[in-house]
């Protein structure tokens, strides 16, 4: 039994090889694995369902295809919080809460994207509350296509000019509080997150004694990886 797990793939149309690779991947891995999950942020950013854009669509397709012959599930990002049923039909993945437990090959394991985690970034965690209610959902989703790209694209500006601004900072790292308090609600799980872009694994002391934690390789700059997950426990792997 072999579980993938993926996350951070940022699929954007400016950025052809990631749609390559994507594609590429799930062809090579469709009925040779017993489930993918991709824990956030797959998109560069997801405006809702309705979206007509032409790259989106061919990455939903693809999608399609493989679940077809092998499960797929999808949790959300901090930047495609908004996939929703429709994504889901159309993809035919199954969308997972965050957290989300997995019992596997014998292990248990506690799957998050990780931006929930970030306890010290308070910007973020303020904007954050504020895009995961549904109402604000609901009236974001009902303003035209083109004016919720422009959103889109002008908070993904403001971040990275916070980012270039910051540099390399604490603050967009998990808190060892929040990992803790996670782990300790958790028994006996691994932790598995993305979204820190600083794959790696952690052991965290619990009451309970020592706990692991994996950080998911994100795809940039033509780097890219995977979790395989299976008899012998977690194993990390790149993307040629
Ligand atoms: O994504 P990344 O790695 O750059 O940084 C994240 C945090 N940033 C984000 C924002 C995403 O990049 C873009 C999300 C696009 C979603 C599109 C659909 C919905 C649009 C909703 C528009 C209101 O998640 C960044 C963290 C970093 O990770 C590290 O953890 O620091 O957080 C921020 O930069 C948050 C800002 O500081 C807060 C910005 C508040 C802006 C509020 C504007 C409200 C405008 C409302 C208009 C209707
Ligand atoms: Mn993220």
């Amino acid at each position: 039994m072999a579980i993938h797990l993926i996350s951070d793939l940022h699929l954007h149309a400016d950025a052809p090889w990631l749609g390559e690779l994507f594609r590429r991947t799930l062809r090579q891995w469709a009925g040779h694995i017993d489930a993918l999950y991709i824990l956030g942020d797959l998109f560069e950013y997801w405006v809702g369902d309705d979206d007509d854009d032409a790259f989106a669509r061919s990455m939903v397709a693809a999608m399609r295809d493989f679940s077809r012959h092998t499960p797929l599930f999808v949790m959300h990002g901090n930047r495609d919080f908004l996939l929703g049923a429709g994504f889901a039909a159309a993809s035919g993945a199954t969308l997972l809460p965050d957290p989300h437990p997995l019992q596997a090959c014998g292990h248990r394991y506690l799957l998050s994207h990780g931006d929930a985690l970030c306890g010290d970034d308070s910007a973020y965690q303020q904007f954050r509350a504020m895009v995961r209610q549904p109402a604000w959902q609901q009236a974001f989703l009902q303003k035209p296509l083109a004016e919720r790209h422009a959103i889109a694209r002008h908070i993904r500006e403001q971040s990275e000019s916070r980012k270039q601004q910051d540099g390399p900072s604490e603050i967009s790292d998990v808190t060892e509080d929040a990992v803790v308090a996670l782990l300790a609600a958790n028994p006996g799980c691994t932790l598995i997150h993305g979204h820190t872009h600083r794959p790696a694994v952690h052991h965290h002391a619990l009451a309970d004694g020592e706990r692991t934690r994996w950080v998911i390789q994100d795809w940039h700059d033509g780097r890219a990886g995977y979790l395989r997950l299976d008899d012998s426990g977690v194993s990390a792997h790149p993307l040629p």
